[in-house]
């Protein structure tokens, strides 16, 4: 095989020189992975690739050691008397029956619920039929790590433009003014924003213009802009009122050519009337003259966007703070125009993206229903993931008796994951699927792996929906899995879904499930399943990668237009196919039933009183936020031998000036504590945080007897989240506040064997 360039390439499973795109993060980094005696000899930029054009991080450098692992799970493991054995596909899949029937039969299919976490996002099959499994499974409320991250934008996505998933993208190739609130692409790599090489992009941006970043935290990022604004855990929605406020005030509002699509605005000017910049200025930190000179400099600056994420999201108010971000990009004109915030037209639709049926615009009431314990309100179809726990604790009618995870550690990634811990054995099943022996699956009854990230084909579907170019990339598998039983992901659930519905897992008849999804996906583009299954030998997620890149933008949609992508002319482009920038795309993008973008919609409107209160409330002493690390992916590549490498990245960050008022040192001890739970951790000394705010990374918490992680438990750092207390929400869309944690910070009382404490404490 060769590619453009005439690289020779390798076949699957051969030596030689294999291009992969890294499914790791939204960066979809090119690699090139030389094989040898059939190990990862090396792993390489691409530079050639159309989109990353030679971009990686560590992470993408040490996908051969993550391939590598010995611990990693290559055979199904079922859980017998407490010993894990290794058993074969059929015995696994019947053990699952054996495990899940009774539970069904006894308590009926409400007692089973599923946690489909974060790598299922970016996996090629898992992403394409989790769909199945809680669509069809009959499970009336599952989990997801979404409502710890981007629920409020779905929320206000939904209720602004009539599509949850319909998020407005900055455009950090074409902008000349870029406003970073609550992310640090510097150690995320972007985030509901897919760029090559992001940190470059934004060293471009300050080349011609500049970046300013709000962050409670002096980032790597803020290290590299312009201008960082140090605000208050929890206060951008005010701050971004302020902002509002100044733009009307001093008549900077210019709509720009979406003007005649836009609903609301004197709604709007009415609402921030009451937030000028010097109501907000002592709750958020920043200087009523400052939040002015912001508004006059988005205004005034031809091609500039705000960019709000994870901490803008993760908090008190994360609903608000989404929905202004984008109505402060709208009245400076900076939305649906280059350079500014647009809605990216991914080359394949994405299956993950679907409309769920009941929430289709004009349905603006949640709380359809309730969770039985605390009576947490459903919000589009989803509760917050911090009701899991207390719903397998609580005895009574409805309570979860089976549990089935997906490509998720809630143990360590979910608020009060040690109360999930103590929960989880209680449970009379537990299947997971996963591909490591960790916090969560040590609970677990079977444990269904999947193939590693080399082993299986790579093309992105959520990730193309925040993508800042229209890009499609094909990579096939570098390794074959050793066992030529192994089945896939896709399969797995589609199993697990027929057991749900009352087939023994091993009886499903995976192919009929597989093309009933196919028709129903045809039949959401006007085309008719079975014609159009013809076309094919064989069904899974490549068959649906075929009918979303021929169906999309730039297909052939089936020989009607004979120049247009499919799969097949994809793979003879292994270096991808870049369709080049995002375009406008109001009105087509929108999902309303006027097709109006819904400036000021009143189930947020309702939720300003919240935060007036917040303005008038006594300030905390500390609080904590939370961080990311390059090196780290949430909680799963700890093991990772490369990656591990240099000083302790799990510490406690905190101003020079609170450490001194408390007599803490870089590297002591200390003792934090919320209203959720107490955990020990090192302290690290620092002036690049706002003084009162803390910072812990999240992910942590390993060396717990029965998981297999060696790497990892040897350096196993301290869970932050059992300080994340599970009530602490964003009230309209239940996202867990997992930053802005009250808090208090002392030494940690250190025993020294014999009793005595610690010297030099007292
Ligand atoms: N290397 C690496 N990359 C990752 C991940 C990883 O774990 N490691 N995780 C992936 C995932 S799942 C996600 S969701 C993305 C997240 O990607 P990002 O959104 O970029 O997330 P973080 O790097 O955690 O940056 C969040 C920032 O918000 C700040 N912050 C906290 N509270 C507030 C607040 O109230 N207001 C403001 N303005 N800022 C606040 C924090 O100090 C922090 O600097 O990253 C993805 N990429
Ligand atoms: N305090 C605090 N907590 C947070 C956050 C925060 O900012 N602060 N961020 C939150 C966010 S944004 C997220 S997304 C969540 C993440 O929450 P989770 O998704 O629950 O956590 P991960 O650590 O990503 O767990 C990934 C799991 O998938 C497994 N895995 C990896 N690859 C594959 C695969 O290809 N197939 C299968 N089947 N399994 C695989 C890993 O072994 C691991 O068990 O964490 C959240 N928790
Ligand atoms: S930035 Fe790193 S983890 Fe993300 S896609 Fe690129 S190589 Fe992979
Ligand atoms: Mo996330």
């Amino acid at each position: 095989m060769t590619n453009g360039l005439n690289r020779e390439l390798a076949f699957v499973g051969q030596d030689g020189l294999h291009l992969y795109t890294c499914p790791l993060c939204e960066a979809m980094c090119g690699l090139e992975i030389q094989v040898r005696d059939g190990h990862v000899a090396g792993v390489r930029p691409n530079r050639e690739d159309v989109w990353s054009r030679g971009h990686i991080c560590p992470k993408g450098a040490s996908l051969g050691a993550v391939h590598e692992d010995p611990d990693r799970i290559r055979m199904p493991m079922v859980k017998v008397d407490g010993e894990w054995q290794e058993v074969d596909w059929p015995t696994a899949f019947r053990r699952c029956t054996e495990l899940l029937a009774p539970v069904i039969e006894k308590h009926g299919i409400g007692a089973v619920t599923a946690y489909t976490g974060n790598p299922l996002a970016h996996s090629f099959s898992l992403a394409r039929y989790a769909g199945i499994l809680l669509g069809m499974s009959g499970m009336p409320i599952t989990y997801s790590p979404g409502t710890i991250d981007q629920w409020p934008k779905n929320l206000s996505s939904h209720l602004m433009y009539g599509g949850w998933w319909s998020f407005p993208v900055p455009d950090v190739e074409r902008t000349d003014l870029l406003v970073v609130m609550g992310a640090n692409p510097a150690a995320s790599q972007g985030s509901l924003l897919a760029a090559p090489d992001v940190m470059g992009l934004i060293g471009a941006i300050r080349k011609r213009g500049r970046v300013i970043v709000i962050d409670p935290v002096r980032t790597a990022t803020a290290d590299r802009a312009d201008a960082w604004l140090p605000i208050t855990p929890g206060t951008d929605a005010a701050l971004l009122l302020g902002v509002a406020h100044t733009l009307f005030d001093e008549g900077l509002v210019n709509l720009g050519t979406i003007e005649p699509y836009l609903d609301g605005v004197d709604v709007l000017r009415q609402v921030v009337a009451d937030w000028a910049p010097e109501r907000v200025s002592e709750a958020t930190g920043i200087a009523a003259e400052r939040i002015r000179g912001l508004a006059r400099e988005l205004a005034t600056t031809p091609r500039a966007v705000v960019y709000g994420r994870i901490g803008t999201c993760n908090q008190e108010f994360g609903s608000l703070a989404s929905w202004l971000v984008d109505v402060v990009n709208v009245l400076t004109g900076h939305f649906d125009v280059p350079g500014g915030a647009m809605f990216p037209t991914p080359a394949a639709w994405s299956v993950t993206v679907q409309p769920i049926p009941g929430l289709e615009d004009g349905v603006p009431e949640f709380g359809r229903y309730r969770t039985r314990v605390r009576g947490a309100k459903e919000v589009l179809g989803q509760v917050p993931v911090s009701c899991m726990a207390e719903e397998i604790a609580t005895p009574g009618e409805g309570q979860i008796k089976a549990l089935i995870t997906v490509a998720g550690n809630p143990v360590l990634s979910t608020p009060a994951g040690h109360l999930l811990d103590e929960a989880l054995p209680t449970l009379e099943a537990m299947i997971s699927i996963d591909l490591w022996l960790n916090e969560t699956t040590r609970h677990a009854d079977v444990i269904l792996p999947g193939p590693s990230p080399l082993e299986q084909p790579h093309h992105d579907d959520l990730i193309l929906n925040f993508a800042v170019n229209s890009v499609a990339n094909y990579s096939p598998p570098v390794f074959r899995r050793p066992d030529p039983d192994a089945r896939d992901e896709w399969e797995i659930l589609i199993r697990l879904t027929g057991l749900c519905t009352g087939t023994p897992a091993e009886d499903v008849d995976v192919a009929a499930i597989d093309d009933g999804f196919f028709d129903y996906l045809c039949f959401t583009q006007g085309l008719d399943g079975a014609e159009i299954r013809k076309h094919y030998d064989h069904g899974g997620p490549e068959r649906t990668l075929d009918l979303t890149l021929r169906t999309g933008p730039f297909g052939d949609r089936y020989e009607e237009n004979p120049d247009g992508l499919t799969l097949e002319k994809l793979k003879a482009a292994p270096n991808g196919i870049n369709y080049g920038h995002m375009v406008p795309r109001v009105p087509e993008v929108l999902g309303t039933a006027d097709q109006k973008i819904r400036l000021a919609p009143e189930y947020l409107l309702d939720d300003l009183p919240r935060l007036a209160r917040r303005l008038t409330r006594d300030p905390d002493d500390l609080v904590l936020v939370s961080r990311r690390h390059l090196r780290s992916n949430n909680s799963w590549l700890h093991n990772v031998g490369p990656l591990m490498k240099g000083r302790d990245r799990c510490t406690l960050l905190m101003h020079t000036d609170d450490a001194a008022r408390r007599g803490l040192h870089t590297g002591e001890l200390v003792a934090v504590e919320s209203s959720g739970g107490r955990i020990e951790v090192a302290v690290e000394v620092t002036d690049a945080i706002k003084p009162g705010v803390v910072s812990m990374p999240h992910g942590w918490g390993h060396g717990k007897a029965g998981t297999r992680l060696g790497v990892a438990n040897s350096t196993p750092g301290v869970n932050t989240n059992v300080l994340s207390p599970p009530d602490f929400l964003d009230e309209p869309s239940g996202n867990g506040a997992l930053n802005g944690i009250p808090v208090t910070v002392v030494a940690a009382e250190v025993l020294v064997p014999g009793g005595a404490g610690s010297p030099g404490k007292d």
